[in-house]
């Protein structure tokens, strides 16, 4: 039997908001409860730069340079037969993490991405420069050679977003033009089955990797975290009860190599409410993978 265990990945370099770094040290002790925990990513930086050139880009080299970090750690657990679990850090979390699989399985991994934010901005089209904006098109390879890493590159085709509102014009484009499967926040509410059963009925490899955003999940039921989504025309993003049916569904109808999740901000959680819904949602990893 597979085990699940602990990579804490405390990264900010992704986004300039203060606090998902933050997440591993306060989710400790909940996280013990339920796993082993492997190890914590050394995410330090000396004199980190913001811009390089005259791009917009922001802290590329201390993003590439952890990613690869995160890359190793990751890398090994498959190799050792587990299941890694990334504590992430922002959304650039997964660039290593996304990347490791897919070398290790040699390109055979579908990304089941919950999230309310495309993350499919490159180099070119970001228009705030943050990385954690961006992680899909490095995992890709549609961003220059600065964003290198890993050999094999996941193919669109191989892409699943649930819970997408927030998006601009150039992300919408690509998923459209690229035929990429996604499914909007206020399509999942009891549709959950049926989501699922589309998504196994159009995989085409063997494992799978989650990336779970905890902003999938809307503001009136988890506040803590780094850019909630909330437009003009709805509080965006799904019930926590819906997120818990559809993660519970996503975790016990594939086979999950690996799982990240990321964008908690505890400076938010003054209340600590939803680190107990993190709590709730850690047993159902435990009890889904375990
Ligand atoms: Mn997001």
């Amino acid at each position: 039997m597979k085990k699940v265990e602990v990579i804490g990945m405390p990264m900010k370099y992704g986004c300039p908001v203060e606090g998902a770094d933050k997440a591993y040290e306060y989710l400790k002790d909940n996280l013990k409860k339920y796993f082993f925990i492997k190890s914590v990513i050394d995410t330090k930086y000396d004199n980190p730069v913001m811009y390089e050139d005259d791009s917009n880009i922001k802290f590329i080299t201390p993003v590439m340079n952890i990613s690869k970090k995160l890359y190793k750690e990751v890398y090994n657990s498959l190799e050792t037969g587990n299941i890694p679990f990334i504590v992430g850090g922002d959304h650039s979390t997964c660039i290593g993490s996304i990347s490791a699989a897919l070398d290790y399985y040699k390109g055979d991994v579908t990304v089941i991405y919950v999230d309310q934010h495309a993350d499919i901005h490159n180099d070119k089209t970001t228009p705030s420069g943050n990385i954690h904006g961006m992680p899909l098109s490095i995992c890709i390879g549609r961003c220059d050679k600065r964003f290198d890493i890993g050999e094999y590159k996941l193919k669109p085709e191989n892409l699943n977003f649930i819970g997408l509102s927030n998006y601009e014009k150039e992300e919408i484009d690509y998923i459209n033009d690229s035929n990429i499967r996604h499914y909007k926040d206020c399509e999942i509410e009891g549709n959950e089955e049926k989501i699922v059963n589309e998504i196994l009925n159009n995989i085409h490899t063997k494992y799978v990797h989650m990336s779970f955003d905890l902003d999938s999940i809307c503001d009136d039921d988890f506040h803590a975290v780094n850019v909630s989504v909330d437009n003009l025309y709805h509080n965006g993003g799904m019930k926590f009860n819906t997120a818990k049916k559809i993660l519970e569904l996503l975790l016990s109808n594939f086979n999950v190599c690996s799982i990240d999740m990321v964008e908690y901000n505890p400076l938010l959680d003054t209340d600590f409410k939803c680190r107990e819904k993190v709590d709730k949602i850690l047993n159902i990893i435990k009890n889904s993978l375990e």
